[in-house]
């Protein structure tokens, strides 16, 4: 019998209306940063992401491109997944809004809410913003009508539409976030409380007549479901919700299994109000927490957007600095939660600071000196160290302590940064050792518990740094060729087996960034000139 925890954890699914860009990679990143700290944490874990494929922006633009809108969003699903392979994220499902189960699953829910009485058939009025598909009042569009939320033009649509009884779950939404103040942040939460709830709260128009691509509801086949409430449905219609095999279901969506789902601050409002209350609807229970994030904005502070295309790929990047620089920046730099600008000297700085001097310089002066010192056999070692070796591997000690307990509470930035500080931690202690002088004294025991440290130290962060940086974490374990068995999370502790390891051909980690040509080169990329 299986006896691990379980871990459900989900992504937005993407729009596919366009190219991903380095702003949408966010997500994904730190959503991936934690499956894969909950795997090594024991977790099954299951990870989830997708794209959201149907509405009237993608109809248009599947006509501007000469195709039918199912061929167009199988053209961007597959270009999708080729950047999620780019970028390593090890999601264990891809859904799409087109799929036949997510299809039939859509229509169910459906007819379920209106034999409840949840679902029903009223008149919609309100402005309208065709890229956003979102409906505005009066007051949140202002005299000028423009959309709240992209700031262009709406206009005024009206259509027969069903509507999901809202108003009936606000008390018990209420409830909800009170006795769960784990559920999201505060501040996140207040902002929505304060500008949708307390206002009051209509209930939402779930069907559209106007275009036809999207979910028919089987009952009134002129209507298409509101691709908000398609998409939403997706977290569980890709467990197998209302299909005929609901295992998944029962097992990742569960009372046992810890649920969490990433969404961006401008898809909060869909996140922590209309998915409890579709979830509270169909008697569901909630997740866990909403992980609400920050935006990557530009250096003016403009959120780097598709729609207003001022952000690159994220291909160039992966391509120059590799792709657990690219990952390792946007964990670490970007304080999970904050938005965050993305700028050229702040990206060169971190990748120097923390990847090259830092991190790559550790392995590199070690590791060589095992060579120079040891003819490459990292040196034995001793229980009775000398007191700075003891005082160090002590705080290294606490900073692992300090590491868990950040990631356990999804501060992916402040757990990576406590894993980089380690290192920081072995950078000076192997500059106060100074082993190059411990040699040339004849200090060899001292060497060797220098040497053997430092290598310990390079294990230990390299676990630690192995969900955000998968590929150069493995890099700089296979140099130091350290077993599958001392690779893991338990294993830590396990200090002394390095011992007698030979090391592998060495290379360096990360290349020193030439810092003027660098910034030039980026700047050119986000401002496309
Ligand atoms: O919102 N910085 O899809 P999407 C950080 N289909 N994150 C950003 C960003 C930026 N500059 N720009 C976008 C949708 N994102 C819906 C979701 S879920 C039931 C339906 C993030 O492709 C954004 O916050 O517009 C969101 O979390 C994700 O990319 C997908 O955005």
């Amino acid at each position: 019998m299986d006896h691990k925890k379980t871990f459900y954890v989900t992504t937005p699914i993407y729009y596919a209306s366009g190219n991903i860009h380095i702003g949408h990679t966010y997500c994904n990143v730190c959503a991936d940063t934690i499956a894969r700290y909950k795997r090594m944490m024991g977790y099954d874990v299951r990870f989830m992401t997708g794209s959201d494929e149907h509405g009237e922006k993608i109809q248009k633009k599947a006509l501007d491109a000469g195709l039918s809108p199912k061929e167009y969003v199988d053209r961007i699903a597959a270009s999708f997944q080729e950047v999620w392979k780019a970028m390593n994220i090890s999601y264990d499902y891809y859904v799409r809004t087109t799929d036949d189960s997510h299809v039939a699953c859509v229509q169910k829910v459906f007819t379920e809410l209106l034999k409840k009485g949840d679902i029903y058939l009223g008149k919609y009025e309100g402005w309208y913003c065709t890229p956003c598909e979102s409906f505005f009042t009066d007051s949140q569009v202002g005299e000028e009508h423009l959309c709240p939320d992209c700031h262009r033009p709406v206009h005024w649509e009206s259509e027969d539409s069903y509507f999901l009884n809202v108003k009936k779950f606000v008390p018990d939404l209420m409830e909800f976030y009170d006795k769960h103040p784990s559920f999201c942040r505060k501040d996140k939460l207040n902002e929505m409380i304060n500008t949708f709830i307390k206002p009051g709260l209509d209930d939402l128009c779930i069907t559209r007549t106007s275009f036809d691509w999207g979910v028919p509801i089987a009952e009134n086949p002129k209507h298409i479901v509101y691709v908000w409430i398609d998409a939403l449905l997706n977290y569980v219609s890709a467990l197998g919700y209302e299909t005929a095999d609901e295992s998944l279901m029962r097992k990742y969506w569960g009372e046992e299994t810890e649920i969490v789902q990433l969404a961006g601050r401008d898809i909060n409002r869909f996140h922590t109000i209309y998915w409890p209350i579709l979830l509270m609807a169909l008697g569901l229970r909630q997740p866990d927490r909403i992980l609400v994030h920050g935006l990557l904005l530009t250096k003016s502070g403009v959120k780097l957007s598709k729609s207003l295309g001022n952000a690159p790929s994220p291909y160039p990047l992966i391509e120059r600095y590799g792709v657990d620089s690219l990952r390792y920046y946007m964990v670490r730099e970007m304080q999970f939660g904050e938005d965050g600008a993305f700028t050229p000297m702040q990206f060169v700085d971190r990748l120097n600071a923390d990847l090259a001097n830092n991190y790559g310089n550790l392995v590199n002066r070690t590791l060589s000196m095992v060579n120079r010192y040891f003819e490459g056999r990292i040196p034995s070692y001793r229980k009775d160290v000398s007191e700075r070796t003891r005082v160090m591997m002590e705080r290294a000690k606490e900073l692992v302590d300090e590491y868990v307990s950040r990631m356990n509470e999804f501060d992916i930035t402040g757990g990576t940064g406590s894993a980089m500080e380690l290192l920081g931690l072995g950078s000076k202690y192997f500059d106060d050792m100074a082993p190059w002088n411990l040699s040339k004294e004849g200090k060899t025991e001292l060497l060797e518990e220098t040497l053997y440290s430092a290598c310990e130290l390079i294990r230990i962060g390299s676990i630690l740094l192995s969900p955000v940086m998968p590929e150069k974490t493995k890099e700089a374990l296979d140099q130091e060729n350290v077993p599958e068995e001392l690779r893991t999370f338990e294993s830590i502790a396990e200090t002394g087996r390095l011992a007698g390891i030979s090391l592998r051909p060495l290379a360096p980690l990360f290349p020193r960034l030439k810092k003027e040509e660098e910034i030039q080169y980026l700047t050119k990329l986000i401002d496309g000139e």
